[in-house]
């Protein structure tokens, strides 16, 4: 089969992506809720700033402002984690970044399956952030046996999707007829089973060693947690949802309100108590309710540099040394306010964030220039934006961040206080279990930065020549 029949990546990718927000919408109403309240507030920002919507207009696609930008998974297996990496090649979306989260408590590593390119994002920024499950953080060993056997026991791919993902694999991609049998078969992956794989008995001993192990542990597939739509302004979200009847956590995760947006702000409404059933070892069922599910908004600012990322981790620790968010929302005005004080020292325009080094940007030739470009300066990217023939643009950071990332966790595991482990960052491991290395985000962003300056180059060398 030739290559131009098959149907691109990136339109499975959206495809999937719109198949598996009508599925959450519907198994999960409050996310439709939140989806209206995002629509709405998206709608109001627009309106009342003519600059953003012009922008927007010009470089993304406006009519999608408000679909969903990521999910969440989470796998017990590294056969599972490597098997999805295969179905998300299919679907153009590749590991990117390495989270460690057991420093916050959480047993599990982490990485975003996202599309990579431009142009990809653009067609569809759909990523699914995917967590593999440490069992040997966790300190019963016979319990760690009995986790790791119904593991081994489950299967969470449907025959038919192993199947396309081979034939994808082998052919090079997948016409349209297999390309739309593929999604339905993913989604059956990700859907939610409200009978669970294990007895009462066992679903609590996982529970009472971590919600998450039971959450990963006790059901037929790694249901999607979340879905995460894009709002343009995450503060009016967060306040309006209680009017809404969603009650959100306590505070927006990530930096502070700013002129300047950096990295990304996220927030969530808590998960839902669920009814699920366990079935006894003589086969009945037996009621219960198991905490999973949930809706996450988030807005993104500019990509930062290791300088960038090494100043906003420094300030995020030196507020969390003065006051660290009750999930109560008790001190969350003073949470806020010290944040706030803190990031003072993070500049806060556009030239400053450049000129120290702190964000990755994208340059342009500006069209309208007509100036010359003297011969010295035509190598120079200071000396061309000096000029006025050359601006810059932030690049907007497509991934995520390990303390926001572990606050997300926690409005899926309750309230109660988190539990401490050694912190074991394990790359290494994790990358062996996954079949092939991540792509380091930093080397990306650079190397997007680095292509634009030498495009600049390249297109106002000839006027310096003939100078
Ligand atoms: C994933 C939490 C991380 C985010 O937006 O930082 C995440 C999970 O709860 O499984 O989605
Ligand atoms: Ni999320």
């Amino acid at each position: 089969m030739k290559s131009g029949t098959f149907t691109s990546t990136d339109v499975i990718r959206a495809s999937f992506s719109a198949a598996m927000s009508s599925m959450y919408r519907t198994e999960v109403p409050a996310y439709g809720t939140l989806m209206s309240l995002v629509a709405e507030v998206n709608s109001k920002t627009l309106a009342a700033s003519p600059d953003l919507k012009d922008q927007l207009q010009e470089t993304d696609t406006l009519d999608r402002i408000s679909e969903e930008r990521h999910g969440a998974i989470r796998v017990g297996t590294p056969e599972e984690l490597s098997m999805l990496r295969r179905v998300f090649a299919v679907m153009g979306m590749y590991p990117v970044g390495y989270y460690d989260l057991s420093e916050a408590g959480v047993p599990v590593h982490s990485t975003a399956f996202r599309p990579v390119g431009d142009a990809a994002l653009k067609i569809n920024p759909f990523r699914v952030f995917t967590s593999l499950l440490r069992l040997n953080l966790i300190g019963d060993a016979g319990l760690r046996k009995k986790a790791r056997a119904v593991l081994a026991a489950r299967q969470i791919f449907t025959d038919k999707a192993i199947a396309l993902v081979e034939k994808a694999e082998a052919q090079g991609g997948l016409d349209a007829e297999d390309a739309e049998t593929f999604v339905g078969e993913i989604l059956e992956t990700f859907r939610w089973h409200d009978r669970a794989n294990v007895s009462g008995a066992l679903y609590q001993r996982l529970h009472d060693a971590h919600r998450l192990i039971a959450d990963v542990v006790s059901f037929k597939g790694p249901h999607i947690n979340h879905l995460t739509p894009r709002t343009l302004d995450i503060d009016a979200v967060q306040e309006m949802m209680p009017e809404h009847g969603i009650s959100p956590k306590a505070v927006i995760e990530g930096p502070p309100t700013r002129a300047c947006p950096i990295l990304l702000r996220q927030t969530s409404f808590k998960a839902l108590e669920e009814n699920v059933s366990f079935q006894n070892t003589d086969g009945t069922w037996e009621t219960g309710s198991h905490t999973a599910r949930f809706g996450e908004i988030e807005q993104r600012g500019v990509a930062l540099t290791p300088k960038g990322r090494a100043l906003y981790d420094k300030l995020l620790n030196d507020t969390r040394k003065i006051i660290r968010p009750a999930a109560d929302g008790s001190n969350a005005k003073a949470y806020i306010a010290a944040l706030s004080d803190t990031f003072k020292a993070f500049p806060d325009n556009w030239a400053d964030i450049r000129r120290e080094g702190l964000g990755y940007f994208r340059y342009s030739v500006v069209e309208s220039f007509t100036g010359r470009v003297p011969s010295r300066g035509a190598s120079d990217i200071q000396a061309l934006i000096a000029l006025g023939a050359v601006r810059f643009d932030p690049i907007v950071y497509e991934d995520f961040l390990p303390v926001s990332a572990a606050g997300i966790f926690q409005s899926n595991l309750g309230d109660e206080a988190s539990q401490k482990f050694v912190a074991s960052p394990s790359q290494r491991e994790f990358e062996n279990d996954l079949g092939t290395a991540v792509l380091d985000e930093f080397a990306h962003y650079a190397g997007l930065e680095q292509s634009s300056i030498e495009q600049c180059l390249q297109a106002l060398r000839p006027a310096a020549l003939a100078s």
